[in-house]
Order: C-alpha cells, then structure tokens, then sequence
C-alpha cells in the first residue's frame, strides 16, 4: 500500500503527496521512508527571521519568479502563525491562497510542537520525502532567530536570514551562531528609512569578523512590492550551484542523521519514567547514576 502511494507521490500527485506527509507526521510511515533515496540533486532554501520580518512575503515572491521559470517549488513552513497556515490575517491568507491551485506549487505547513530541542524530527524526513516527489526545489520557511531556528534552517543548501531595519535593533543579528549560519543576509521591508543605515552597519559587522565568509551576500529586498527579488534569486542561485559538492553534501546529511539517531534514541524516554524509577531506586537505597543511567543508553 506504501509503495503505491509512494508512487502516486512521486509522480507528483499533490493529494498523495499531503497524505505521505501526514503519515510520516504521525510517525506511521516507516514504510515511505525506507523508500526515499536520499538525494543530493534538489536545493534546499531555508528562510528564517523574525516574526513579521516578511519571510512568507518574500517566499511567495519567489515562488512567483521560479514558477515563472517552469519551475516546481514545494514550500514547507514550520511557523505556526504564518500565512499558509489557519492563524492567518486575511489579507495574507489571501495572497498565499493564490497557490493551492497551481500544480507547480505545493504548500504546506508543520506545527513545531513535538520538536526535540526546538528541532523539528520530522522536518528533516518531510524535506528528504520532497526531493522524491519531482519539484525544482524546496524552500523551508521557520519564525525566530533562535539556535534551533538556525538548525532547522541549516539543513538547507542556501541558508536566507530575513532581517529588517528596525532602530536599535542593530543587535539582532550579533547573536552567536547566526552570522556563521546563514549565507545570504536580506534587508527587508527596504522602503523604511532606516534601511540604508542598517544595511551599512550589517555589511560592516559582516566584514568584522574574525572568519569573514566572502561568500556571505546582503541584499535589500522590498518583498511586498517584489523590488529585490531577482537579486535575491541570483544570490540565491550563485549559493546553489557552490554548494554541490560532496564534501559539503555529506557534512549536511551527517547533521541530519546525527539528529535522526538522537531522536530515534531519546524516543522511549521520558522524565517522568525516569523520575519513577529513580524514586524506587532512591527507596531501595543507595543510587548511582551513572549506574543507573546504564539501562537507557
Ligand atoms: N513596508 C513593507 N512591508 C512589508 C514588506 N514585506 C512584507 N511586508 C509586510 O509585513 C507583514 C509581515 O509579512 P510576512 O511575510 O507575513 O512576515 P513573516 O512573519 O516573516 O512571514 C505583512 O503585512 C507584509 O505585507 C516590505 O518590504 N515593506
Ligand atoms: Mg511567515
């Protein structure tokens, strides 16, 4: 039953597709996975920033233009408030509804409970499930600027950090791990006046540090008028075709198995368990932890 479904989702049966990304959203799927091939020839773009700093707006951009290119694109969010999901405003509901229809599009969104450490498990196997199923390319979309955002983010070949020009907010991409981890810097929401001020101040901290990456890019974008797109595709685009290599390609499938074994190992225990045990330990009498902690590993 797997293998047809599988099938069907491969050929790019959207409704097939949905349905194999529930099961392995319920953890029902171990006979989809055991499929999926691992493949290295699909790009992966992570977008991640803050809360409104414009990442669905400037997904939606791009899907626009790679479309545009005959192009298929799976979008994947992992950001319960955004657009494509219930919690929507209306006026962005309606901008992204634009998509449902087109075959060249496929839409969806996780919630980001159940993640191990903020790491969506389940998001490594989705996007690994997509590759098969005969899109261009995928973009994943997550909210935040946290470590575990980065993470899930940098499990994409081109990581996108969506930044805007807020006052006083020239910290918010100081925080450790982030200027590392992403590979191209956008400034959006561009049309504020602070922007080319900001963007002067990113370039320079860009340039300050002790690792300076001379391929990290900045580029300024006005998503909700698409002014920046085409430039923030061929950024894209230059980030792609550098990050094929297999050294690179197997350094990001590691990270993605060392995640999955310690999901895969964390599985069956809880605190709660463990708590309960100790307790009866503790009854007994003398308790050794590392001992003790000999049975769960
Ligand atoms: N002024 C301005 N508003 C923008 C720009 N890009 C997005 N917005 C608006 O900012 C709000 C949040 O955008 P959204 O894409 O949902 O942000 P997300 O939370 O990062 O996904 C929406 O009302 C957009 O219309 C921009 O470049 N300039
Ligand atoms: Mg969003």
């Amino acid at each position: 039953m797997f293998k047809e479904l599988f099938q069907d989702a491969k050929n790019g049966h959207h409704r097939s597709i949905a349905r194999c990304i529930s099961l392995i959203e319920n953890e029902s799927a171990d006979g989809i996975l055991e499929l999926i091939n691992e493949r290295m020839d699909i790009p992966v773009i992570g977008i991640t920033g803050p809360p409104g700093a414009g990442k669905s707006t400037l997904a939606d951009q791009l899907i626009g233009s790679y479309i545009k290119d005959d192009k298929k694109v799976a979008i994947l969010c992992i950001d319960p408030s955004s657009p494509y999901s219930q919690g929507a405003v209306l006026g962005d509901r309606i901008r992204m509804n634009r998509w449902y229809d087109n075959q060249q599009v496929f839409i969806r969104s996780l919630a980001s409970r159940g993640s191990l450490g903020g790491l969506h498990p389940h998001a490594i196997e989705i996007t690994s499930f997509l590759k098969e199923c005969g899109f261009d390319l995928i973009i994943i979309e997550t909210v935040g600027v946290g470590q575990s955002e980065m993470e899930i983010v940098s499990l994409g070949d081109v990581v996108v950090l969506v930044l805007v020009p807020e006052a006083g907010d020239e910290i918010q991409f100081m925080k450790a791990g982030l200027m590392e981890g992403a590979d191209i810097f956008v400034v959006n929401k561009s049309d504020r006046p602070k922007a080319s001020q900001f963007t002067k101040q990113l370039k320079l901290s860009l340039h300050e540090k002790e690792d300076f990456n001379e391929s990290q890019h900045v580029v300024n974008t006005v998503a909700s008028s698409g002014e920046g797109i085409e430039e923030l595709k061929i950024a894209v685009n230059q980030q792609i075709s550098s990050s094929f290599d297999l050294d690179k390609q197997s350094r990001l499938i590691a990270k993605k198995a060392y995640q999955l074994i310690s999901h895969k190992k964390m599985e069956k225990i809880n605190e709660m368990d463990l708590k309960e045990d100790i307790m009866l330990a503790l009854k007994e009498g003398e308790l050794h932890l590392h001992q003790f902690i000999k049975k769960y590993i």
